[in-house]
């Protein structure tokens, strides 16, 4: 297994993965070498057998404070431009197996970004995203002007991209950005990221992967695209063990084992 110097990762439950970043000192700010580690780990997650569904977390105080300023302070635009600095965040979008984001305190600029570019975001009632960048002469650089328009629309979007003002767990509820608000309490949002892990991960995972890619396609296709689209992975679903398994147990009323095949 490899060692690594700013995530844990553990496997807290029945086919959940948990990758807990781990820059305290620096209230997680994702610096590269903690989002190279992410990305191994998530590949890793993603290509084991074991595991149907992963959990990204932070600390009770901060899932992320943002991209690592101290980093980029001194950086030029030719060096961010030759390099492709960033670049690499977008893998996690890559991932094929659902990723939860279990969100305590601080989620600002790349850490609210972070969040978005998982698939299900739960927070504790103590959890304050913002995208902040506008206060440091800059924008949001990874996808923070895309994927916020799809989740709350453009008035707000623009709102928050430009006063760069934090908002609450209950906000970003009531605009659709989370899926939902956890009871308070200290590892409670961790808890209950798990539960609904541990839930993905006892279906049958072609139909979870085929459910994930053909949810993520909306974003990307027209309406009729993307029914069609819809209905072509459905269709090949029956291709598979799992949809013969699923209905038959079904219809004699016992619990499906899938074989994820
Ligand atoms: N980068 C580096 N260090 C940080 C960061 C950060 N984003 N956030 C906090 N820290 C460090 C602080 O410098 C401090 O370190 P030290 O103890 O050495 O001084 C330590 O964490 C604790 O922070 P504070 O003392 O500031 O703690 P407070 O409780 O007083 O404040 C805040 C907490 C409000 C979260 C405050 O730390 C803050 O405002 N942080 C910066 C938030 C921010 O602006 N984030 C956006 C960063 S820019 C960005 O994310 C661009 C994304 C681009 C993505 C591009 C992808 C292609």
């Amino acid at each position: 297994a490899k060692e690594y110097e700013n995530i844990i990762v553990s496997r807290p439950g029945n086919g959940v993965g948990l990758i807990t970043l781990n820059r305290p000192k620096a209230l997680n700010a994702l610096s590269s070498p903690l989002f190279e580690e992410l990305n191994y780990a998530t590949a890793e997650l993603d290509g084991d057998n074991e595991i149907g569904a992963l959990v990204i977390t932070g600390s009770e105080r901060a899932f992320a404070a943002g991209a690592d300023i101290k980093e980029m302070k001194d950086k030029t635009f030719a060096d961010v431009y030759q390099n492709k600095f960033l670049e690499n965040w977008g893998k996690l979008a890559t991932i094929r197996k659902p990723i939860i984001a279990a969100v305590s305190g601080y989620a600002l600029g790349g850490g609210c970004e972070l969040a978005l570019m998982c698939d299900i975001i739960l927070a504790s009632p103590t959890a304050v995203f913002g995208q902040p960048e506008i206060n440091l002469g800059v924008i949001p650089g990874g996808g923070g002007t895309q994927r916020l328009i799809h989740a709350i629309g453009k008035s707000r979007t623009m709102e928050l991209v430009l006063t760069g003002r934090n908002f609450s767990a209950a906000e970003a509820e009531s605009w659709g950005m989370i899926s939902r608000v956890v009871k308070e309490g200290e590892g409670e949002v961790v808890k209950e990221a798990i539960k609904v892990a541990e839930a993905i991960a006892s279906k049958g995972r072609l139909a979870v992967h085929a459910g994930k890619e053909a949810v993520n396609a909306a974003y990307e296709m027209s309406l009729a695209e993307g029914l069609r689209f819809e209905r072509r992975i459905f269709h090949g679903l029956f291709a598979t063990q799992d949809q013969k398994e699923g209905m038959s147990a079904f219809a004699e009323k016992r619990k499906a084992n899938w074989s994820h095949s």
